[in-house]
């Protein structure tokens, strides 16, 4: 069963267009920046919200970025595997992954080895979740649910994803 961050937060109902935008000295390719549109596109397709990039990073709602090791937010990175990613509940919007990571972009390695590959797109449904305000979820199968292994695919959204972010919006 999915479920909520304590307090249940979530982005204000006068907000149903959020917008979202790249760490500008990631200078990510149009594939890597394709690979968040899709994912917002799942999250949008089931609820009101729709979501827009934006240049400005400074003035997003969720600011998008692959950091390493310590960066300033007192959660550091650790390196290949362990913490892929991170993102923080409603409305923080902060939204950061591992630059250290062996990522998997459309079946393709951005960088690094294929033994430890993990897929992007499925990371990024996942952390969306969170930054809507989902918590993790008791059932295999949902995105929420807590386990990915080294480069698998997940990214459809499951009914129990579905019904916990409807209860939100
Ligand atoms: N990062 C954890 C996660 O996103 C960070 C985390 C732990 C967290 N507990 C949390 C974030 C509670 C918000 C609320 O779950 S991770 C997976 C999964 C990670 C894990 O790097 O371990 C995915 C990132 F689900 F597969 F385990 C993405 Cl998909
Ligand atoms: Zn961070
Ligand atoms: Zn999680």
């Amino acid at each position: 069963h999915y479920s909520f961050f304590p307090n249940r937060p979530r982005w204000p109902p006068s907000k149903s267009e959020l917008t979202y935008a790249f760490l500008p000295e990631n200078e990510l390719s149009g594939a890597v920046r394709g690979v968040f549109g899709r994912a917002f596109e799942r999250w949008s397709e089931v609820t009101p919200l729709t979501f827009r990039e934006v240049a400005a990073f400074g003035r997003a709602d969720i600011k998008i970025g692959f950091l390493s090791r310590d960066h300033g937010d007192g959660e550091p990175f650790d390196g290949v595997l362990g913490t892929l990613a991170h993102a923080f509940s409603p409305p923080n919007g902060r939204f950061h992954l591992d630059g250290e990571e062996n990522w998997l972009i459309d079946g393709n390695f951005l960088n690094g080895s294929p033994r430890s590959a993990v897929d992007l797109e499925s990371v990024a449904v996942h952390e969306i979740g969170h930054v809507l305000g989902l918590g993790h979820s008791s059932v295999e199968g949902a995105i929420m649910y807590p386990t990915i292994s080294s480069g698998q695919r997940k990214v459809e959204l499951a009914n129990d994803d579905i019904m916990g972010v409807q209860e939100l919006y």
